[in-house]
């Protein structure tokens, strides 16, 4: 029999909206019982926002009889951006910010603890970001498409404008820096001739504005810029692109972008990538290219976020000696020192692309003169597409328990080497900002890893749950449970033991085993009758002697590689008997026979939800789920018939392989 709703949780689901995301309006209806009173020198906005919470808390009830003093107060001997909480037993709650950022984190920590339903009484906490810059990018184009989104359409341009709802911004700034973002680049890496114009002294004032309402939240606003941009848009030419004349240009745009914007955060550059054009290209270093740009945002306090996703797009699947993963290492390494100081390396947290599972970069903690940033994708370009559900949480949690360069984790860099922490935005205008709603918990936990990289992926899932379905009576508990699942469950229908690239070309949703094998990407696995894999060992392309020497021998070896990077570092024999005493073929078969298994556990237990749930929602990921189901059985089916074929080698359980 399916549980019977409570009268709170019909109260909840009538509040509930899938917009609101993680800040639920009617949550707690205790919050009636605050009266905020601000110290010298709050900001008003604080104090608005503050209200505004509390009101969104109670369901705009209007004050309450019993009221506790909420204190707001600036304290400057926290740590930048940081906040206290402290309650008085019952009498009053204090609330310090460091400064204006730090306020606005310490209210919406206060806020969330009390949706939470969090015990007040004993409130004392503080805390500080562990990373200075957290920034989202979004790869919107000017045109209104975002480029890998899957959540409707951009919500900052259209038809080459920026145009956008102030409003929509307003609540998408506050979702952001509730979670502690307090950086933005609004458009794609990817500059075109329009989007480059974003710089101009026409488009400068709408940016301007734009930023306005992003800065109110503490958030400020970069834009992607074309290296090329000096010729693009100033009709220059870049023959000689250290010519006066070029760091001229940067210059009086940097003065013309401060101008309009004070506190701009700086370019992203994807330069020498992908056909955008770059130093490289034009004879000089990337450290020169970067720091042409840099000298010329350094006096304003701007930052370059220069890309290293660099790579030979055109590469041959003939030449077995190139290996995509060691461009960025072989570019970058040497020219560590070379930067500006407001130059951050940002690097993907893999040497690929974002796949389901990589070794994290050797770049990271190898350049010990330059700053680095850690670059991540919420949007789930490789990982499902915002159909199927995927715990990002999960996935970074081990990116930053693995090693960078050396043995160590990952996680202890940030604050240290790693300066910043950026992700792809999975948003868009769809209604419930990320398509599938589920993949809301994957935001809010970018913003709350890259401000404490220490949480695990079960504290902060669990928290985006509660305050997402807390009224819901028990559902928080296991919609958690799914998305604290997800992760490992695709993994097991697509690609396990990083297996990359066997999805469909130019889209990259659903299997395509060779999609990418003889293409010009970089991008092979090289399987054949008897083996799959590249050897990146000492043996093969040397790619795992790009980290430090203990790190690549334990890559090196076959045997005390870790399982879930073995087809990353080693080619493989299908017959190759892992530890636990199956073949390389039968654990990938049997994981496709369990990741399938899985996702129809995931629709049971979704459907198990549905009297408790507002109708909408538990349509809209039912109808997610099913086309899981099918994406995971076409998985399933292609992959396992693929190395059936190569191998002839049956199922040893005997079940449902395609011949
Ligand atoms: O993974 C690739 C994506 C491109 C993207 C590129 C990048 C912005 O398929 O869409 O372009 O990465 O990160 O630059």
């Amino acid at each position: 029999m399916s549980p019977k709703p409570d009268v709170a949780s019909t109260q909840w689901a009538e509040n509930y909206s899938e917009y609101a995301a993680w800040l639920q309006r009617g949550s707690a209806c205790r919050a009636n019982a605050f009266t905020v009173q601000a110290g010298t020198g709050v900001p008003e906005f604080a104090v608005q926002e503050c209200r505004e919470g509390l009101r969104r808390l109670c369901a705009d009830e209007g004050a309450g009889a019993d009221n506790t003093p909420l204190c707001l107060r600036l304290n400057m001997a926290l740590p930048p951006e940081g906040y206290r909480l402290k309650s008085d037993t019952g009498r009053c709650v204090t609330l310090e910010g460091a400064d204006a950022n730090g306020l606005l984190y310490g209210i919406y920590a206060f806020l969330l603890r009390l949706a939470a339903g969090a015990n007040l009484e004993q409130l004392d906490e503080a805390s500080a970001p562990a990373a200075r810059y957290r920034v989202v990018n979004h790869w919107d184009r000017v045109d209104g498409v975002v480029e890998r989104g899957y959540a409707g359409k951009s919500i900052f341009f259209r038809e080459n404008t920026l145009v956008y709802e102030p409003k929509r911004i307003r609540d998408y700034a506050r979702l952001l820096a509730s979670v502690g973002i307090n950086g933005i680049s609004i458009n794609n890496m990817n500059v075109t001739l329009e989007s480059a114009r974003l710089i101009s002294d026409e488009q400068l004032p709408l940016v301007a504005k734009l930023a306005g309402i992003f800065r109110d939240f503490g958030i400020r606003v970069a834009l992607a810029v074309g290296f090329e941009s000096p010729a693009v848009l100033g009709g220059l030419c870049m023959e000689k692109p250290l010519d006066a004349s070029i760091a001229d240009w940067w210059a009086q745009r940097a003065n013309a972008i401060y101008s309009h914007i004070p506190d701009f955060l700086g370019f992203v550059v994807k330069a020498d990538s992908e056909f955008q054009s770059g130093p490289s290209a034009m004879g000089i270093s990337q450290a020169e290219g970067a720091n042409l740009l840099a000298r010329a945002l350094a006096p304003h306090g701007g930052l370059v976020f220069w890309r290293c996703f660099i790579y030979d797009c055109l590469q041959d699947w003939r030449d077995t000696q190139t290996d995509r993963p060691m461009a960025a290492y072989d570019l970058f390494k040497s020219l560590d020192g070379q930067f500006e100081p407001n130059v951050i390396l940002q690097i993907k947290n893999g040497p690929s692309d974002f796949q389901v599972r990589e070794p994290n970069s050797p770049l990271f903690g190898a350049m010990p003169g330059t700053s680095q940033g850690l670059e991540l994708q919420i949007t789930q370009e490789y990982t499902g597409q915002q159909i199927d559900l995927y715990g990002l949480a999960v996935h970074w949690e081990e990116v930053l328990a693995a090693p960078g360069h050396a043995p160590g984790q990952l996680r202890n860099l940030i604050g240290g080497a790693i300066q910043a922490v950026s992700a792809i935005s999975n948003v868009g205008d769809d209604e419930n900002w990320t398509g599938h709603t589920l993949a809301q918990a994957n935001l809010f936990a970018f913003g709350r890893l890259a401000w404490n990289p220490a949480l695990t992926a079960n504290e902060i899932v669990r928290e985006w749950a509660a305050l997402s379905f807390g009224g819901a009576g028990g559902v928080a508990e296991e919609v958690a449970e799914m998305v604290l699942a997800s992760r490992a469950v695709y993994e097991k229908y697509t690609t396990p033991m990083s297996l990359c690239w066997m999805v469909n070309i130019n889209h990259h949703y659903g299997p395509s085993p060779e999609g990418y094998e003889f293409m010009k990407w970089g991008t092979y696995h090289r399987a054949n009758w008897e083996a799959i894999g590249v050897d990146r060992s000492s043996r093969g392309t040397g790619y795992a002697s790009q980290y430090a020497p203990q790190l690549a021998g334990v890559y090196d070896d076959i045997r005390t590689c870790p399982q879930e990077f073995l087809l990353y570092f080693h080619r493989v024999a299908y017959s190759h008997v892992l530890p636990d005493g199956r073949t390389l073929l039968q654990t990938m078969y049997d994981s496709h026979f369990e990741g399938v298994q899985a996702v129809e556990g995931f629709i049971t237990a979704w459907e198990g939800l549905k009297p408790r749930l507002p109708v909408s929602v538990y349509a809209s990921v039912h109808a997610r789920l099913l086309r899981q189901l099918d994406n995971a059985r076409e998985w399933r089916d292609v992959v396992n018939t693929y190395f059936y074929r190569k191998t002839g080698i049956a199922d040893r359980q005997g079940r449902k392989i395609y011949p």
